[in-house]
């Protein structure tokens, strides 16, 4: 078994939670003036209230299910596919898929502030059935996803082993991390990049291009071409896009 490594990242978790609120309760005293010669005071704890540019912002989904249609049977049918969070778990997310009559479901992992994210249609392995990719993670630059289908109902792609192919992009200023496909063999293989910087002066990068070859959501490596350059070397470059 090849190995593999993941870019530095800020785990998102240590993020995840953080509270919107700030500020302490705030006491309002109102002077009675009675004949009671003392103060009497109302101390009032004003409701405090998330930010407003949190709830208007769109990209918060984390209580709004996503609705997709996508084939992932190739019947050239859309099918319907719901992506939401586990109601008594945010650390969770659940994928659901309609295909043909038939609701299948599978719980993915959520590390992610703002919730769930968009979901990608795309089809890694160009046999004409859709692949969807999940935002597992969100980190201060990287985001870590992983590729869902029907493989003998609705799966990840994995590793030979069986342990879900995770996929990343971004890497900030230290890093590059991602992902694209690209054809070889009159086909298409899923591509990875991850490099890590080694001269701050310059911005040169040291890493690796691995691809693979995905057969039944099994990701079977193909290449492993490493690499030096700066972050828009050839080796480097995948676009998200290519796998659509
Ligand atoms: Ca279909
Ligand atoms: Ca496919």
């Amino acid at each position: 078994m090849t190995p593999r490594t993941t870019p530095a990242n800020t785990p998102a978790s240590d993020i995840a939670r953080r509270h919107l609120n700030s500020g302490g309760n705030t006491t309002v005293q109102k002077i009675v003036k009675t004949t009671v010669p003392l103060l009497a005071s109302v101390a009032t704890a004003l409701a405090l209230t998330a930010p407003a540019d949190a709830a208007s912002d769109p990209t918060v989904g984390r209580a709004k299910p996503i609705d997709t249609r996508v084939d992932l049977d190739g019947d050239h049918r859309p099918d319907k596919v719901v992506l939401e969070v586990v109601p008594d778990n945010p650390d969770e997310q659940q994928l659901v898929a309609t295909v043909s009559g038939i609701r299948l479901t599978a719980r993915i992992p959520l590390h992610s502030y703002p919730g769930i994210r968009p979901l990608r249609v795309v089809d890694i392995d160009a046999d004409g059935r859709d692949e969807i990719i999940v935002t597992e993670s969100v980190g201060a630059n990287t985001l870590g996803f992983t590729a869902w289908g029907l493989f003998g109902g609705l799966r990840p792609v994995t590793s030979p082993d069986g342990t879900p192919l995770p996929l990343w992009e971004g890497g900030g200023a230290s890093a590059i991390a991602r992902y694209g496909c690209e054809p070889a063999d009159g086909g298409q293989r899923l591509v990875t990049v991850q490099a890590g910087v080694i001269d701050w002066e310059n911005f040169v990068y040291q890493g690796e291009r691995v691809t693979y070859a995905v057969h039944d959501g099994v990701a079977v490596e193909a290449t492993r071409t490493p690499a030096v350059g700066p972050r828009d070397a050839v080796p480097f470059l995948a676009d998200p896009q290519t796998c659509a």
